[in-house]
């Protein structure tokens, strides 16, 4: 009798043990990688806000990605909501992507010479933003974004650029004042190395304050060469404009002669097949885009009024250029994920599966009564830990880092992987199901307990 107290009392103990060990993921080959890393690279990442600078710990190092899935060195897996931070709409190693790309690379992997591949995903992008009525390939959102700004410039002939706290648009000189993403979650929103000449034509304006807009525009409206914009914001968590925001927005840039410039690097093909653009029915002057245009792989692009994109060399005075520019197996990859995205059915279903998560998330919240604001458009959704609405920079860096970083590693541990700042978007791919959403859901609900 006493042994089989004793024998049921040891798995107990052993079973919890297990429980235990097996909730804290196993990490000795990523933080061996890590180690390695920093010996080559500084900070052992090669873009910041993949460093775990806000959240702690040690940046988990990726074998492979399938689908939904990430599985790092150590053979731990992970239901990934980066999707590296918004390519992956399609999830990770999707077949289709993968058998275009292999056929693509026997061919070469670049020829610096024009091909017809990137007229297809220059039509294919025209299609789906009627307001680009010409398109240039660059090799990332920065690329796009500054371009963008130099061409805003040249046909204005005016030097100064609005831009709005929390916006990112990349490491673009003249636009990282009071940016979000990284430059906010590792404290240099207004990043040392940049010349005050720089950006002493930059006026950074709080977001979603119309009245702030029109007061400099009135006063400075004919030295404004454009307006920078992320229409849905991204990169301070997810925070969509105010009712009207944008209308008034595009009102005020027409009546200036400003350039209107819609940031769509990450919402474009995200949050419908058209971008915000599309959702809003506002025409921009210009569009960057990014990210899903690559299906995975380095492209960006700039494109808008043909009056305004003609002023781009060779037809115009306007310098832009690039050796990559258009490389036919990233063109390829662009093409292959477009093609699957055009006939828009798969917003339906990334609109379902999004909205099932953001509503549980909620519900867990309110069931846990933790303060939360929680954000969404379309594929692309935040939960922010604060007890106020987030409608801008100001408010959304009221929010609680540290709870925020206490939810990443407790959703971490036990295998769901959000973005490890609180500065940032989840993204929903075709790939998640049901399943991985309900786990989820039931993952938060169990972190929530430790709060
Ligand atoms: P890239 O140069 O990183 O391709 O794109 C810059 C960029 C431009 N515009 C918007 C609206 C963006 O969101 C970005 C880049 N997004 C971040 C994530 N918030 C990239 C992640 C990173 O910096 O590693």
């Amino acid at each position: 009798m006493f042994s089989l107290l004793f024998l049921k009392i040891l798995n107990t103990l052993l079973t919890y043990k297990i429980q235990l060990y097996m909730s804290k993921i196993i990490t000795e080959k990523s933080k061996k990688a890590f180690a390695e890393a920093q010996n080559f690279i500084p900070g052992g990442v090669n873009s910041p806000v993949r460093a775990f600078g806000a959240v702690g710990g040690t940046p988990i190092f990726i074998r492979s990605g399938s689908g939904c899935y990430l599985t790092d060195v150590d053979g731990n897996k992970y239901v990934d909501y980066i999707g590296s931070w918004g390519p992956l709409i399609l999830g990770h190693a999707d077949p289709r992507i993968v058998k275009r790309i292999n056929e693509a690379v026997a061919n070469g992997t670049s020829y610096g010479a024009p091909t017809e591949l990137e007229v297809k995903l220059a039509q294919l992008i025209k299609e789906a933003m009627p307001s680009i009525e010409k398109v240039r390939m660059v090799n990332s959102g920065t690329e796009a974004t500054m371009s963008a700004i130099r061409v805003a410039r040249g046909f204005t002939n005016r030097d100064a650029v609005i831009k709005f706290e929390g916006c990112y648009h990349g490491h673009v000189d003249s636009l990282l004042v009071q940016a979000g993403s990284g430059a906010t979650t590792l404290g240099t929103p207004n990043s040392p190395g940049i010349p005050q000449d720089f950006v002493k034509h930059t006026i950074s304006l709080p977001y979603n304050d119309i009245d702030a807009i029109n007061e400099v525009c009135s006063k400075r409206g004919k030295d404004i060469a454009c307006i920078i914009i992320e229409a849905v914001a991204g990169n301070m968590g997810v925070v969509p404009p105010k009712k009207n925001y944008l209308e008034g927005l595009r009102e005020i840039t027409k009546k200036h002669g400003i350039v209107l410039i819609f940031d769509e690097v990450m919402t474009g093909f995200r949050v419908a097949h058209g971008g915000v653009q599309s959702l809003y029915n506002i025409k921009p002057d210009l569009t960057t885009l990014g990210k899903i245009i690559g299906g995975g792989l380095p492209v960006g692009a700039y494109g808008g009024k043909k009056e305004i994109m003609d002023s781009i060399s060779p037809v115009g005075p306007v310098y832009q250029a690039g050796t990559l520019s258009g490389n036919p197996v990233a063109m390829t990859a662009g093409i292959a994920t477009l093609e699957i995205l055009k006939d828009g059915k798969i917003y339906t279903n990334l609109e379902e599966k999004a909205k099932r998560l953001a509503t549980g998330m909620e519900k867990v919240c309110e069931d846990a009564n933790v303060p939360a604001c929680h954000t969404r458009i379309g594929s692309m959704l935040c939960t922010f830990f604060t007890d106020s609405p987030v409608t801008d920079y100001t408010t959304a860096k009221k929010c609680d880092t540290k709870r925020y970083a206490k939810f990443f590693h407790g959703m971490l541990d036990r295998g769901f992987y959000f973005a490890p700042s609180q500065f940032e978007a989840v993204f929903v791919s075709t790939a998640h199901g049901e399943k991985e959403i309900d786990s989820t859901i039931d993952a938060f609900k169990e972190v929530l307990k430790s709060f």
